[in-house]
């Protein structure tokens, strides 16, 4: 039997930044948030690394969560700390006996720039047992025809790697990677135990069929990218993060998966850790109904009767503290949306500045207008389905009749003049909004 752990999507250094108290990082170097993701990366490479008869572990990818496509900064230097901790912790238990593999996510590492963090916080030779496989490892691999392959002879063991690559980002790399592809089909009859590591989702398109199926006849795919854990087929699984990142994720499950194959039948057991499950704070969405024409002080005690379960004797603890959003929802008038900003930023600012009070990190909102979804509707998300041929001419007809009505002596003109500004303004607004 061989007994492999698979991890991935670790994502050391973020930080949750948006709507989060201040106060506590500076002190402290990591954010709490940040923090809570490297005591638990710590807790799990200790257990793991006392699973009786390990064989192997794998990460799936995106060990740091810096830099990537929409940031260019390095990892934050906590990061690399924990990240040579982890490894130390894993090695010193397993008295280096045991492999650790990883691949290259999209996460920690620069475009187009080869030597990566990774590598950079480890010196050469410093754990003869990890080994590293990274995008120009594949690149050379599919130049030179060759497998990307691991092979342990005495495990009767062997590890196709397939780093993350974008081979549909133009036709010429998918065709490349279509003709490579067949180069980690594993040989047959040899009695080994073919596992594949790859970092990627059908969902985006950054996983090739032939690795998401069984067409290479894998005994099993160790997959990261997506964020759950999950079993995609019998042979198939995400294994996840090891804590939710965003509000998203809270309502999936991460972890880790001990898994033992069977060398002579290759039959699977599979066992799921979660870890989740050590989150030591609230991590929720919270939904408020809005009507129109309600008080808006009637709104605003809903919202601090929600907040109130987060009141606290102690006040605000960094490793509990909530991180909270809150979703509104209903017919919302422009005029309610402003409201509600202009309440929530107060309730917010109050929140983070009662220390001794309130027990919360973060708090974040979002309102969703249901009228969107209405047929005969004109809110702010629907009104350009409006706008009319010639809106100058049309505008001064409506405008016309509406004075006739009232029998004013107004000058239509002008009128139509200041009126057309005034909505151009607005639609100009929206447009803006609409790009962020
Ligand atoms: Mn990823």
């Amino acid at each position: 039997m061989v007994r492999i752990i698979q991890m991935a999507d670790t994502h050391l250094g973020y930080r949750a930044r948006r709507g989060t108290i201040n106060k506590w990082a500076i002190q402290n170097y990591s954010r709490p948030y940040e923090q809570e993701l490297y005591d638990t990366f710590l807790k799990v490479m200790e257990d793991v690394s006392r699973v009786k008869d390990l064989d192997f572990l794998v990460h799936c990818g995106d060990m740091f969560h810096h830099p990537f496509l929409f940031s260019s900064y390095p990892p934050p230097e906590p990061a690399r700390r924990t990240f040579k901790k982890g490894l130390e912790i894993f090695f010193r238990n397993t008295h280096g006996q045991v492999p650790l593999i990883y691949i290259e996510g999209n996460h920690g590492i620069f475009r187009g720039y080869e030597y990566t963090p990774f590598e950079s916080h480890i010196k050469e030779g410093e754990f003869p047992n990890l080994y590293y496989f990274k995008e120009r490892d594949l690149i050379t691999a599919i130049k030179e025809g060759k497998a990307l392959d691991l092979e342990f002879p005495t495990k009767k063991t062997r590890f196709y790697l397939f780093p993350y690559f974008e081979f549909k980002g133009f036709e010429i790399y998918q065709q490349q990677y279509d003709n490579w592809i067949d180069n980690q089909l594993p040989p047959k009859g040899d009695g080994f135990i073919n596992i594949a590591i790859a970092h990627g989702s059908a969902g985006d398109d950054t996983l090739h069929n032939k690795v998401n199926s069984d067409d290479l006849g894998y005994d099993y795919v160790a997959l990261g990218h997506e964020h759950g854990l999950k079993m995609l087929s019998k042979n198939h699984f995400y294994s996840g993060s090891l804590l939710p990142l965003n509000f998203k994720e809270a309502y999936e499950k991460q972890g880790y998966l001990i898994i033992d194959i069977d060398a002579k039948t290759k039959s699977l057991n599979v066992e799921k850790v979660f870890t989740n499950e050590l989150l030591q704070r609230t991590f929720t969405i919270i939904t408020i109904d809005v009507y129109p024409n309600q008080p808006s002080i009637e709104l605003e005690n809903k919202i601090k009767t929600e907040l109130d379960s987060y009141v606290n004797d102690k006040g605000f603890n960094p490793k509990t503290a909530a991180r909270l959003k809150i979703n509104f929802s209903g017919e919302i008038t422009f005029e309610k949306n402003w409201q509600i900003n202009e309440m929530m930023s107060r309730i917010r600012r109050d929140c983070f500045s009662e220390l001794d009070k309130y027990n919360i990190l973060q708090l974040l909102w979002n309102i969703l207008d249901i009228s969107e979804n209405l047929e005969d509707d004109i809110s702010a998300g629907r009104i350009q389905d409006y706008i009319l041929e010639k809106p100058d001419e049309e505008f001064k007809t409506f405008v016309n009749e509406k004075l006739n009505e009232e029998h004013s002596n107004f000058n239509v003109d002008k009128l139509t003049q200041i009126g057309m500004r005034a909505l151009k303004k607005a639609l100009r607004t929206i447009e803006r909004e609409k790009e962020v």
